[in-house]
């Protein structure tokens, strides 16, 4: 059976005859008009119609081996890009196996279109084949709900047009997210007249604050004794980092950051203290809990980054005064008493407030610059040394430490869950905003060596690694497969502990064993040679056989053409935790 299109005036003659055509190839032309790029997906007989339009457009297709991979491409793609990812899936297995992916990309505000075929609509109650129905009729695309901004179902092709439109035009206003568009299959083979894709989503001013707002902000963090900024992803995403920083410097306030802020500022910046919360620096935790006020910025104040909420850790507010700046009304005031929020895009409001704040006289900030450096280096102290360490298995510090000698500064770290994640976040100097791309609200296993797939693609010119633990890299190692046939030079870099480390590590310290978390035949550790993996793909694969064979292999792979997975046996160390996470207080271990 051909890959290759077959010629397309022999495609769709109806439309000179009637003033109609078929929807799919209108939609594909649609897609293409609003600048889509790339469509990542896997194929099933639900939608062959618009696969078939698609390979006849100038839009590419990447055909994955597993919805969950094609959702995580989108979502890293839309990251790196700045554009909304579009995923395609199949009803029923497909629509199921790509909602993890949906969801990761939703709790981390990532704008998505998901597009799927569904049953044909002249089934619909008859529990057809392949439709996850048994309680409900034709009622499958509710799965989304809880996470999806909008879950629509095309029940009449005349729909198709307008809720596409809305779907792009949801997906990427307000607060980014994915938006279901679920198509009967018929629908995509139905008649449309030739003009109906005619509206495109509008372009959107964004919020910004008002001048009395702006005032407000900037008096408080000028009159406060020890204000922190605090910047979430949204930050990130708004592209907002050098108004943070201009509007720091311009007040003298330090600035901590969540997990997906991290990049805010770069890593050597003077106010910059680091993460917050359970994997965040000692630092940071205490310069925000006696802090007498903190202007928060697009994040939603999670558990793991604030300790649980706990007041004793990260924030106790009150008596910290919080002011709360989101593009999400929602989030406001969730969690902790909040003064002041406002709803506004994070660009214009840092710009605004940093426009505000220049020259501005504020209250003397002491020794500040002192202190960060010297908690900075006191906290570093821990783990610098391991940064040569020649140990083998490897410490993950060194690996740390190699990746980052390796890696240009605007090259991507695409992190999964484990030590790649939490390392990173609290131990690796990031220089470059938006560089680090990591699995944030559902912080799923199984997001970094898919979402680099999709990192590659947006920015084909940059270095795109993505370091993860063998039980990530593990639960869907054909990544190699579609990095091959989309000729994706990205590297996969296994720290493999042979087993599910973090959660082993946890168990272990509170039940003294770790029973069903490492990968063991027979009692004795159990290690699958993922390099060989690779090279079984026809990709390469490098298996690390001493500390200092990794820098010379990650060079090599960065320079090479084909993708390539590089797996380096490592010590099972945990990171550091200076905050609190309350699940530590649930555990109680039996007789
Ligand atoms: C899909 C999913 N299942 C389970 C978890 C819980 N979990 C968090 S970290 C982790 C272990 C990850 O193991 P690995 O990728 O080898 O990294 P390591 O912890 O060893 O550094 C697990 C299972 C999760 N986050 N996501």
């Amino acid at each position: 059976m051909s890959t290759v299109a077959p010629d397309t005036a022999a495609v769709d003659r109806s439309a000179e005859r009637t003033g109609t055509r078929i929807a799919s190839y209108l939609m594909a032309e649609y897609l293409e008009r609003l600048g889509v790029e790339v469509v990542f997906g896997l194929c099933g007989h639900t939608i062959i119609a618009l696969l078939d339009a698609l390979g006849k457009s100038r839009i590419r297709f990447v055909s994955t081996r597993h919805e969950q991979v094609a959702a995580h491409a989108a979502d890293g793609y839309a990251r790196a890009s700045g554009k909304p990812g579009v995923l395609l899936t199949h009803l029923g297995p497909g629509l199921t196996n790509a909602c993890t992916g949906v969801a990761n990309a939703a709790l981390d505000s990532v704008p998505m279109v998901v597009i799927a075929g569904d049953i044909p609509s002249h089934y619909y109650g008859r529990h057809p084949h392949q439709e996850v129905n048994l309680h409900q009729d034709a009622d499958q695309f509710q799965i989304y709900r809880p996470f999806c901004k909008r879950v629509y179902r095309v029940d009449r092709v005349d729909d198709l047009p307008r809720i596409l439109e809305r779907a792009f035009h949801l997906a990427q206003s307000g607060r980014p997210g994915p938006v279901l568009v679920d198509v009967p299959m018929d629908i995509f083979s139905a008649d449309l007249s030739v003009d109906a894709f005619a509206k495109t989503p509008a372009e959107l001013a964004r919020p910004a604050l008002d001048a009395s707002t702006v005032a407000r902000i900037v008096d408080a963090l000028a009159n406060a004794d020890r204000p922190v900024l605090y910047a979430g992803g949204g930050v990130i995403s708004a592209r907002a980092t050098g108004d943070l920083a201009a509007l720091a410097e311009a007040l003298e306030v330090p600035v901590t950051h969540t997990l997906m802020g991290k990049g805010c500022l770069r890593e050597d910046h003077e106010l910059l203290l680091g993460q917050t919360g359970f994997w965040g620096t000692p630092l940071s935790n205490e310069k925000c809990r006696t802090a007498d006020l903190i202007v928060a910025i697009g994040t939603r104040l999670a558990e793991a980054n604030s300790s649980s909420w706990d007041p004793r850790f990260t924030f106790a507010i009150p008596p910290t005064r919080l002011i709360h700046i989101d593009a999400d009304a929602a989030e406001i005031g969730r969690n902790y008493q909040t003064e002041l929020g406002a709803v506004a895009d994070a660009r214009l409001a840092l710009a605004a407030l940093a426009e505000a704040a220049r020259g501005r006289p504020h209250k003397p900030r002491g020794r500040v610059r002192e202190e960060i450096a010297a908690g900075r280096r006191s906290f570093a102290s821990n783990w610098d040394h391991q940064w040569q360490s020649s140990q083998f298995p490897m410490r993950p510090e060194r690996i740390l430490g190699e990746l980052r000698n390796a890696v240009p500064e605007d090259g991507f770290i695409v992190t999964d869950v484990g030590w790649n994640k939490n390392g990173v976040a609290q131990q690796f100097p990031i220089t470059v905003p938006g560089t680090f791309i990591t699995p944030s609200g559902l912080a799923t296993m199984g997001f970094g060596p898919a979402a680099v797939l999709g990192v590659k693609l947006a920015q084909p010119h940059r270095a795109a690694v993505s370091l993860i633990g063998d039980g990530g890299f593990s639960t869907n190692p054909s990544v190699i497969a579609t990095a091959m046939e989309a000729d994706l030079p990205v590297v996969w870099l296994v720290m493999d502990n042979a087993g599910f480390g973090t959660i082993a590590g946890l168990e272990s310290m509170h039940y003294g064993w770790s029973f069903g978390c490492m990968f063991e035949r027979c009692g004795q550790p159990y290690r699958v040679d993922y390099a060989a993996m690779a090279r079984a793909c026809g990709a390469n694969g490098v298996m690390i056989e001493s500390a200092d064979d990794l820098g010379p292999a990650l060079r090599e792979a960065l320079a090479a053409n084909v993708p390539t997975v590089i797996q380096a046996p490592m010590e099972n160390a945990p990171t550091p935790t200076p905050g609190h996470w309350n699940i530590n207080d649930i555990y109680r271990k039996g007789d």
